[in-house]
């Protein structure tokens, strides 16, 4: 038995108007309920800081700098540092990441028991579009603010496993599991911003959302023998929408602990990264299994070839 008790604390909705401080202060509530509840980790949405601010047109894109943290830990996260260290809590968070060069990223870090940053993920797909699209019911201006992450898909060996980030929209690509899997990845824990409506297509709507989200997790998990933490941003956020969905999900692609509702709270499982190994020695024995000399269109090719 190798258990990590992991909290995934979901965050309901951040306004504009609403200031780091007191952001940082409901993370601080979270992980103290997480202690409560004997919790090893604690998993914190993407962009945990801010609004979702990417939903929001500057012409100019400095505008959106104050959004981003210069610095990390910095002043406004510091007490939460602090607090993680008092638990011996190790913790995940994301945020959006200005680095001393100007470079713009949508960022997630690995925090261990002492406050030590041991891992950074800087997010790799980047959904949505660049420039403002009037076509679209609301805008989702990842790639206007961003630029895709630079980091690949690394994993770590912390809490006595493997463990490894992605970030919202990177949890829908199956390629984004497998790099991790071909690492031995046990455990991944990703945070989402998910609206609840199709900006281009009005039709689709919550439920659809929340089965996208859900097929796109229990499969990562399934086909890599591999613990996945997915924790929501939800709620209302200035009048958008965010779908709710804070899951752990285990090995075998099952549903281990689900988080009802769209407001903060947490949800501590014992994660047995043991129950990794029946998959990986098994049906997802990858070594035994792939066929290698088959997949070059995997990376050989970025959009559709189609045949003659
Ligand atoms: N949000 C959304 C997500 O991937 C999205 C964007 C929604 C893409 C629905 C495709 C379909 O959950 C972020 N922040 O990536």
């Amino acid at each position: 038995m190798r258990v990590i008790r992991t909290a995934a604390a979901q965050l309901g909705p951040i306004q504009k108007a609403e200031d780091r401080d007191s952001v940082v202060a409901r993370m601080i509530a979270l992980m103290d309920e997480a202690k409560r509840q004997d919790a090893d980790f604690v998993v914190y949405p993407e962009l945990a800081l801010t609004t979702f601010f990417p939903r929001w047109y500057h012409a100019d894109r400095a505008e959106a700098d104050p959004w981003f943290e210069a610095a990390m830990p910095n002043a406004a996260t510091a007490p939460l540092f602090a607090r993680a260290r008092e638990h011996r809590m190790a913790m995940s968070f994301g945020y959006a990441e200005l680095t001393p060069e100007g470079r713009h990223f949508n960022t997630s870090i690995l925090v261990d028991r002492d406050g030590r940053i041991v891992g950074k993920y800087r997010k790799v797909h980047l959904p949505g579009h660049e420039e403002y699209d009037d076509a679209r019911s609301h805008q989702h201006l990842e790639k206007r603010y961003f630029e895709p992450g630079d980091l690949g898909f690394p994993v770590w060996r912390m809490l006595g496993g493997i463990l490894g980030m992605c970030i919202c929209n990177d949890r829908r690509w199956p390629e984004t599991y497998r790099v991790m899997g071909l690492q031995g990845v046990e455990m991944v824990v990703l945070g989402f911003n998910t609206p609840s409506v199709n900006a281009q297509r009005g039709a689709e709507g919550l439920g659809q959302r929340l089965f996208h989200h859900r097929l796109s997790v229990q499969a990562g998990a399934y086909q890599n023998a591999t613990w996945v933490v997915a924790v929501a941003k939800a709620g209302d956020e200035d009048g958008h929408h965010l779908t709710g969905g804070t899951l752990i999900v285990d090995p075998n692609g099952s549903v281990a602990a689900e988080l009802e509702g769209e407001a903060d709270g947490v949800i501590v499982h014992p994660c047995d990264l043991d129950e990794t190994r029946f998959g990986k020695e098994t049906i997802f024995d990858f070594a035994r299994h792939r066929r290698v000399e088959h997949y070059g269109r995997i990376t050989g090719q970025t959009g559709v070839v189609l045949p003659e």
